[in-house]
């Protein structure tokens, strides 16, 4: 990593948007700022300002080049996801060290993402020789049942900054594996690792129009939204946004993947090996600075153990090196922005407020090196219960409410106390009960004696309740969300068979 020399010249490079295959403006000629959260006067770029324009050129050329993109054969396709694949390898540093500067979080984590994209890219890649459709008996003579797939058309893929890379490419590599085209906005938040992607992507051979690139806020968000000629969203972000959206396509007919928001509980039973759980805490509550869809963010554990291991994960989180992410010793990286420092300390009000106790953090982080980024001390809240807010909201930072409770029963009643879904975890060190909890606990997602995050990009991913709508990401379950299907039926009778009729006699 260190080979890598950044030097910021003072000049903010302006970025483009990618349409049709041409690094462009947006209409208006307007641009954001993108700043380094650990470095706030390290100014990443200008990048482009989209509107309405920007977003119907994008969909005009996606809709262009869905027809020949979409006739392709699905192994060719897959060819060139796996060229993704290898230069994606090829660029990991390279990229990694631009996410962290970016986004925040460890040079390590950010190597992580970019593999986990590299993961989707092969597995998608071979995915194309196995867009299965079935064959099925006709309940009728000499005739030919059978399903297969179509592509679907426009994406528009929506995503966060958290996993800038990793999250879009979850989205993409099926789109483009079953033939769809898209309309690719990241989130303002993290607008160069989006950009970096898309100039990868063109490079592994990605034709121009099949993937564009528009960057903006809200405005270009919505525009994508709306845009008539845009069959398919999926989105990654708020559940405030993504209920928005819900109401839009729900309107305009579109297919609709949401991955929102989730408040996920560790369930830690008296029997738990509490070394390993120290380790899975530290990492699930305080891994990506808290900021994961998936972060451990509700430790519901048994009073018989409860002070021993609160201790001994204080000590830890106060040991944590908080810095940039691309210095070699940092642990824990800034959180995103200024938004996000002024909601979790609210977040730290309401907890006094509402009767839990910060037994260590709470505040922002201070000291050599984190004086110029966003830094939050790793939070841990105890004496929290069931109705507080700080038990139920997501807080999107490196802050852990622990919930003491007395029984499995009272901690499964606990962990489903939210009205979100996504990830949970258990440790025993009890097959029975881990079996148990596989059922019990309502969340898309279950660890056993592991923490709440660490989703492998073959395994279907996504959550139930307010976490989203139904669908998975990763996995073999994606492929149906990227794809129609199309039912056929082959007479060779040579006579009209009327189905329902003519083969039951009353
Ligand atoms: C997210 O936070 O949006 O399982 C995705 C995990 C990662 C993906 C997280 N592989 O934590």
């Amino acid at each position: 990593m260190n080979s890598i020399i950044y030097q910021n010249l003072g000049m903010a490079e302006t970025h483009k948007n990618y349409i049709d295959g041409l690094w462009q403006d947006a209409a208006t000629g307007a641009t954001f700022k993108d700043i380094n959260p650990a470095r706030n006067a390290d100014v990443i770029g200008n990048f482009p300002e989209s509107g309405v324009e920007d977003v119907d050129d994008a969909v005009r050329a996606a809709r262009h080049a869905f027809k020949k993109w979409s006739r392709r054969p699905a192994p060719e396709r897959g060819d060139i996801l796996r060229r993704i694949g290898d230069l994606l390898t090829e660029r990991k540093s390279e990229l990694a060290f631009q996410m962290t500067r970016e986004m925040g979080k460890p040079f390590f984590e950010t190597k992580g993402d970019v593999q986990e994209a590299i993961d989707t890219a092969y597995y998608a890649g071979t995915e194309t020789r196995r867009l299965f459709g079935r064959t099925v008996p006709s309940e009728m003579p000499n005739k030919f049942n059978m399903s297969l797939r179509r592509p679907i058309g426009v994406c528009g893929v929506i995503t966060a900054w958290n996993f800038p890379v990793a999250v879009p490419t979850w989205k993409m590599f099926p789109a483009l594996a079953c033939g769809n085209t898209i309309v690719f906005k990241p989130s303002e938040m993290a607008p160069h690792s989006g950009a970096l992607l898309v100039q990868i992507m063109a490079d592994a051979g990605v034709p121009p129009g099949v993937l564009n690139l528009v960057q903006g806020s809200a405005n270009a968000g919505r525009a994508l939204v709306e845009h008539p000629d845009v069959n398919l969203v999926s989105f990654t972000g708020s559940t405030v946004t993504g209920s928005k959206i819900g109401e839009t396509c729900g309107r305009m007919h579109k297919r609709l993947s949401l991955e929102m928001g989730g408040k996920n509980p560790m369930i830690v039973l008296a029997d738990a090996d509490l070394d390993l759980v120290i380790d899975g805490l530290v990492w699930g509550a305080f891994g990506t600075t808290g900021q994961r869809c998936t972060a451990t963010s509700r430790l519901i554990v048994h009073e018989d153990v409860h002070d021993e291991l609160v201790e001994n994960l204080r000590q830890r989180a106060v040991a944590l090196k908080l810095g940039y992410g691309n210095d070699d010793d940092t642990e824990m990286g800034p959180v995103i922005n200024q938004a996000a420092m002024d909601k979790i300390q609210s977040y730290m009000d309401i907890a006094k407020d509402e009767g839990a106790e910060i037994l260590t953090g709470g505040k922002p982080a201070s000291g050599e090196g984190l004086d110029d980024g966003f830094f939050f001390e790793p939070t841990i809240l105890t004496g929290v219960t069931p109705e507080m807010r700080v038990a139920k909201e997501e807080i999107f930072g490196p802050v852990l409410s622990v919930l003491s409770i007395s029984s499995y029963e009272e901690a499964v009643q606990v962990a489903n106390n939210i009205e979100f879904g996504l990830s949970s975890s258990l440790y025993t060190s009890d097959v029975t009960t881990a079996f148990k909890a596989m059922h019990d606990i309502e969340a898309g997602i279950t660890y056993i004696n592991g923490p709440t995050i660490g989703a492998e990009a073959h395994m279907p991913f996504g959550g139930v309740k307010g976490t989203g709508n139904g669908h998975r990401e990763g996995g073999w379950e994606v492929f149906d969300f990227y794809s129609e299907t199309k039912t056929v039926y082959v007479d060779y009778s040579g006579q009209l068979q009327k189905a329902q009729i003519d083969n039951v006699d009353d």
